[in-house]
């Protein structure tokens, strides 16, 4: 059994980067007895001094408890370190970011081993750990027991969401937010591309871009919701053949203004051919089916 201090279940944590570090420091805080292992010792100094215990080796941190969580930089990192250790009975919760494919592949390498599995992908960046109004969570996936058994002490750090028995939905989820996340940044930076050589502040032009990509994410549930029902003119608004139309005022705006369309080019290729399917009625959900081989 993991030992307790004051009821609260005791850590293991291998990796003190940037994200170790930050959930290292929330777990202390919070009163839990917290040994700590990394490849370049000295990141382990100032957690010491907070009360962490520093293992002279990963098979040592290991050792010392049943709650074993891992935030190294990739999978390979994580085979290196887990490798030399002895994971019989133990909880091991990889906070790792990796693709499915790995999750999977790990979780079954866990199990070989007499391990318990957890993947997890974190949804925030060091800053927002230990600060639950950041909004930051974690998401896991792999054996319901494991995660039920410590989702105490891993909303510590931040919040927690459970999203299947499958250890590869947690990366899949992570890596299906992060994608996004970039189609946003990447439209973002196209508009900044377009004022630059222009007599306008970028920070004027900010607020006005949050507000207009908020103001347009709902549209996200209606994509899903047409997904769902396979009826992709459901409460369609703005038909696609109307955006078509539109989308050479974009490219000829980007050109007049001295500005690559490379970000935008491959969204528009894929809506006008939508439209060649004869798909003019719906909006732009078909383009999700295009996208998949
Ligand atoms: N930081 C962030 O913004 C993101 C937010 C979302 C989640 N990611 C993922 O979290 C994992 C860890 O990220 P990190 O920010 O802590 O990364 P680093 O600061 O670069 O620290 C990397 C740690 O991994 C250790 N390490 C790397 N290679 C090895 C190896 N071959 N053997 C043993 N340890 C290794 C490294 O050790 P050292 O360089 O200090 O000796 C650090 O402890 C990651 O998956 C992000 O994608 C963070």
């Amino acid at each position: 059994m993991t030992p307790h201090t004051a009821e609260k279940t005791s850590v293991t944590l291998l990796g003190l980067g940037a994200m170790g570090t930050a959930l290292a420091r929330t777990w202390l805080a919070a009163g839990h007895s917290l040994t700590v292992w990394n490849r370049t010792p000295v990141r382990a100094a100032a957690l010491t001094a907070e009360g962490a215990r520093a293992a002279d080796s990963a098979a040592e941190a290991v050792a010392a408890n049943t709650l074993i969580v891992v935030c190294l930089l990739d999978d390979s990192s994580v085979e290196e370190v887990l490798s030399g250790t002895g994971l019989a009975g133990k909880d091991l919760v990889n906070l790792t970011t990796s693709t499915p494919a790995q999750a999977r592949a790990r979780a079954e390498w866990a199990r070989e081993r007499g391990a318990r599995y957890l993947d997890g992908g974190i949804m925030a960046v060091p800053p927002m750990i230990g600060v639950p109004e950041a909004g930051g969570y974690v998401f896991y996936s792999g054996s319901p027991e494991l995660f039920e058994r410590h989702q105490e002490t891993l909303g510590v750090p931040a919040g927690t969401a459970y999203v299947g028995k499958d250890a590869g939905f947690a990366a899949l989820h992570d890596v299906a937010l992060l994608s996004a996340m970039y189609g946003m940044f990447a439209g973002a930076a196209h508009a900044f591309a377009l004022i630059r050589k222009e007599n306008i502040d970028p920070v004027s032009l900010a607020p006005l871009l949050v507000d207009w990509l908020v103001a347009m994410t709902p549209a996200v549930h209606q994509t899903a919701d047409q997904l769902r029902s396979g009826d992709y003119t459901k409460g369609v608004v703005s038909d696609l053949a109307m955006q078509v139309a539109g989308t050479q005022t974009f490219l000829s705006t980007a050109e007049q203004q001295g500005v690559s369309p490379e970000l935008l080019s491959p969204y528009f290729e894929l809506m006008r051919r939508r439209l060649d399917e004869g798909s003019g009625e719906e909006g732009l959900t078909g383009v999700v089916d295009l996208l998949v081989r």
